[in-house]
């Protein structure tokens, strides 16, 4: 089951699957999304009634969030959960599962959540949805990865959306075409003739519980090139480009009759990372070339997770996303040396030394 919070997570949590449960503040935006199998208002009682959305401020998403907690954390258990980390909204409320889930004891597998966050695009979106995102990634969701007690955490960006011009509804079908052709890897393993390894669905159930980032992407595979370049030029255009893989796992489609064992070149490559993938190579008879799928979990520090978040935009982008950091630094304290500093101002004003004199009277030097 899915569950979809705010905006972006209730449109793409419902076009993934009938059965998912939807999250907002706002009726109205809950009612507008299509599909899905349940509703719920999460609420914040106003002077004015309740509020029409989060209107970009997660403190109001949070605030809702104590309205729907202990629903919330019974249906995350072991489910997946979408949202922005943009707006109000996703990004309050899941900051309020997030922490819920960082102070509970240990997690079995089984129970454990994927969440699948959208990043803004910094260089065209508001100056809101970028300090937010950055407020989230170092906050909660790094305190969360931490605590061991999340699944994987797939961050999806809207790059692609807004550099293409792509509508809104066609991107998140791309969004969620990309994650069910990963989440199809062990039905396929059910159903196409097995040639080597093999994947099931505990396998995947525990790969994509572990508390790292999963990056997932596909590529027709060509034996006869090195597969490290063709990983890299075949990332995923939908999320944000991962890091050194801790874990990996991959499902290789050769056509029919074709040669299984070009998968050795894959082991090695990663072999060579000191990463050993699970893997399997499956027959499918209605693919012309060998294809690929692969995803590798990496693991990043709350810093490092803003610097891959400002690397999707451009540089002038990057002083803003900067400017914002720099208003939470500590400004050190200047060291100034008064005495120099009055003997300038002295000499400044063409004043006698006697000025110099009266000041240390005074006690100010
Ligand atoms: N890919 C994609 N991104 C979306 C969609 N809707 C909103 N976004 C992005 O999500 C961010 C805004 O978050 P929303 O999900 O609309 O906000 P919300 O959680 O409903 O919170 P509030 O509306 O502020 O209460 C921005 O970065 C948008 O570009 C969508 O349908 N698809
Ligand atoms: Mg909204």
């Amino acid at each position: 089951m899915t569950i979809g919070i705010g905006g972006a997570g209730s449109k793409i949590a419902a076009k993934l699957d009938s059965q998912a449960v939807l999250v907002n503040v706002s009726e109205t935006e809950l009612n507008k999304v299509p599909g899905g199998a349940r509703r719920i208002l999460a609420s914040v009682h106003a002077a004015h009634g309740q509020f029409r959305g989060s209107r970009k401020n997660p403190q109001i998403g949070h605030d809702a969030y104590q309205s729907v907690r202990r629903e919330l954390l019974e249906l995350v258990r072991g489910n997946m959960v979408f949202c922005s980390s943009g707006g109000g909204t996703g990004n309050g409320i899941a900051t309020g599962l997030l922490q819920d889930l960082s102070k509970v004891g240990d997690i079995n597998t089984a129970d454990k959540t994927f969440f699948g966050i959208i990043l803004p695009y910094a260089k065209l979106e508001s100056n809101e949805f970028v300090n937010n995102t950055i407020e989230f990634l170092t906050g909660p969701l790094a305190e969360a990865i931490d605590s061991g007690n999340t699944g994987n955490i797939v961050l999806f960006n809207n790059k692609k959306k807004f550099e293409e011009k792509i509508s809104e509804d066609r991107y998140n079908q791309l969004l969620v075409d990309s994650l069910k052709l990963f989440l199809s890897i062990p039905d396929k393993n059910d159903v196409y003739r097995l040639l080597d390894g093999h994947i099931d669905h505990e396998d995947f159930a525990l790969f994509i519980s572990k508390p790292y980032f999963n990056h997932f992407t596909f590529l027709d595979y060509d034996p006869a090139k090195p597969f490290g370049e063709q990983l890299d030029a075949n990332s995923n255009p939908l999320l944000l480009e991962p890091e050194a893989a801790i874990e990996a796992l991959f499902l290789l489609e050769v056509p029919r009759g074709g040669d299984p064992t070009i998968f050795y070149n894959i082991l090695q490559y990663f072999s060579d990372k000191n990463v050993s993938p699970i893997y399997s190579v499956v027959e499918n008879p209605d693919r012309q070339k060998p294809f690929l799928t692969v995803a590798q979990l990496y693991s990043r520090k709350p810093a490092e997770l803003v610097d891959d978040f400002n690397r999707i935009t451009e540089q002038h982008v990057q002083a803003k996303v900067k400017k914002s950091l720099d208003q939470n630094v500590v400004l050190h304290k200047l060291d100034v040396n008064m005495e120099q500093e009055a003997r300038r101002a002295v000499k400044q004003r063409g004043d006698t030394e006697d000025v110099l004199a009266t000041l240390r009277r005074l006690g100010k030097l």
